[in-house]
């Protein structure tokens, strides 16, 4: 079987990268097993880095396997080396040992010991010398001929645990092909070989096999740019890539599929490929491409959403048996943790100073799509902002808490508000804030205003 093909997103991953990668390689099998290439050609989804929790909890909900996390790209000794090595007991005579190279057609045969650990190799060049050694016997006449015959048939008897090669370089599965090729240029030895953590051969790999090293052949999904695709691209074949991002600066040697389209999330290209191709969609797949639309789009509201985003929503939806919003709401809730969130982050991970007159005032925003949650916590919340507040001298800290399904924020304010209050014709001293509908953007519908008054 030809090594598997990899599909995989982008270093930290996200939830679009992981989902893209599994649904397109589900796709990619089913449309390989139509042509009846499966047998050589076996699509699987990969990972660069941590799942989100998002991803964790579609797979796990629609039991699906989650992704291998791989660190490189680079081609490594197993995907060069010959497996299974063929192999022969320290016991064994040089005579089985010349019949076996022959009929397997082989230069080099394992040498094991007797519980089938690795012990060395056995070579035609091992018999070769041998046979060279024997001709020192040869003085010139006829008796001296005897003698180098009889060292012959006598060679045949020897056991292969005499003749073997012991100082055989020897390799781990997951060396980088590069590095193993320098070690095997400096080694006297034409063959190096793989072992397990226990001791067994699993692998032989020679100087042609280096020589004709493969590419692994990996498909792009969610990224089309080198500093985000995994580390040994450049040494990789990369066969195909499916992307909603800029076009950036992978390139190819040869002419590939590259599908980019500007719309709200790659898993969208994706379920759009399933249809092209007249693929059906199983429940379990489509739920985790809808979780990727939904994340990548904040449940169709933020403004790279698209007409086709929302029409493959609802398509997903429909396979699922599902509410497009029910649905995108679980999804975040899986993020869920604003009730365990630390209150510094809550409140200041997306936090800005503005000067407004003489003072300084310290807008933040924090989205959600859980708002009872964040307010629950409103009394540590208000403590962490009075504390801020105080620290660094701001007239005000103003929170918004926006609410991405109901497109409004809920105002907290601590220090003295007045300002806001005029601005917004409110009164931020009551208990839980106020309620702001339509105000989702700090820069334009809050800091302006603030900035302007
Ligand atoms: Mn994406």
């Amino acid at each position: 079987m030809a090594a598997p093909i990899i599909v995989v997103g982008h270093r930290n991953p996200d939830n679009d990268s992981i989902s893209s990668a599994v649904g397109y390689a589900y796709l990619k099998n089913e449309m390989a097993r139509r042509l009846g290439t499966a047998e050589n050609e076996v699509y699987v989804p990969m990972r660069l880095g941590p799942l989100p929790p998002e991803s964790a909890w579609v797979l796990k909900a629609n039991k699906l396997p989650i992704p291998q996390a791989i660190p490189h790209v680079h081609v490594r000794v197993s995907d060069a080396m010959t497996a299974d090595p063929i192999s022969i007991a320290t016991t064994a005579t040089v005579l089985e040992a010349g019949r076996l190279l022959r009929t397997a057609n082989v230069r080099a045969i394992v040498v094991t010991n007797d519980d089938g650990t690795y012990a060395g190799i056995i070579s035609t060049r091992n018999i070769a010398n041998r046979y060279i050694a024997a001709t020192d016997l040869m003085r010139g006449d006829n008796a001296s001929m005897m003698k180098v015959a009889a060292d012959l048939i006598e060679s045949l008897d020897e056991k292969v645990g005499d003749l073997m090669d012991t100082d055989v370089l020897t390799l781990h599965k997951d060396d980088l092909l590069k590095e193993a090729s320098e070690d095997m240029m400096n080694s006297p030895l034409r063959e190096a070989i793989v072992l397990d953590e226990d001791g067994f051969a699993i692998g032989i790999l020679t100087r042609s096999d280096v020589a004709t090293s493969p590419r692994r052949k990996v498909i792009l999904v969610d990224h089309n740019e080198m500093s985000q695709a995994a580390m040994g691209i450049e040494e990789a074949d990369v066969v195909e890539i499916i992307d909603h991002h800029r076009i950036a600066d992978v390139s190819t040697t040869r002419p590939i599929k590259f599908l980019n389209i500007p719309v709200g999330s790659t898993a969208t290209i994706v379920t759009q490929e399933f249809r092209n191709y007249g693929v059906e969609i199983p429940p379990e797949i489509a739920a985790v491409l809808l979780s990727a639309v939904m994340t990548d789009t904040i449940i169709l509201k933020s403004p790279t959403t698209t007409d086709v985003d929302r029409e493959v929503a609802d398509y997903l939806a429909n396979i699922i048996g599902c509410d497009v919003t029910a649905f995108g709401l679980s999804v975040f809730k899986t993020r869920g943790a604003e009730d365990h969130m630390p209150v510094d982050e809550l409140v200041e991970a997306d936090s800005k100073e503005f000067m407004v007159g003489d003072a300084t005032v310290l807008i933040a925003q924090h989205e959600t799509v859980d708002l009872s949650a964040v307010l629950s916590r409103e009394e540590e919340i208000l403590e962490h902002m009075e504390a801020i507040r105080r620290a660094n001298n701001y007239e005000y800290v103003l929170l918004m808490v926006t609410d991405i399904l109901a497109e409004g924020s809920q105002l907290l304010c601590v220090g003295d508000c007045r300002q806001v209050n005029r601005v917004f014709g409110v009164d931020l001293s009551q208990p839980g804030g106020v309620w702001m509908p339509g105000i989702l953007s700090r820069k334009k519908q809050v800091a302006a205003r603030v900035l302007g008054s």
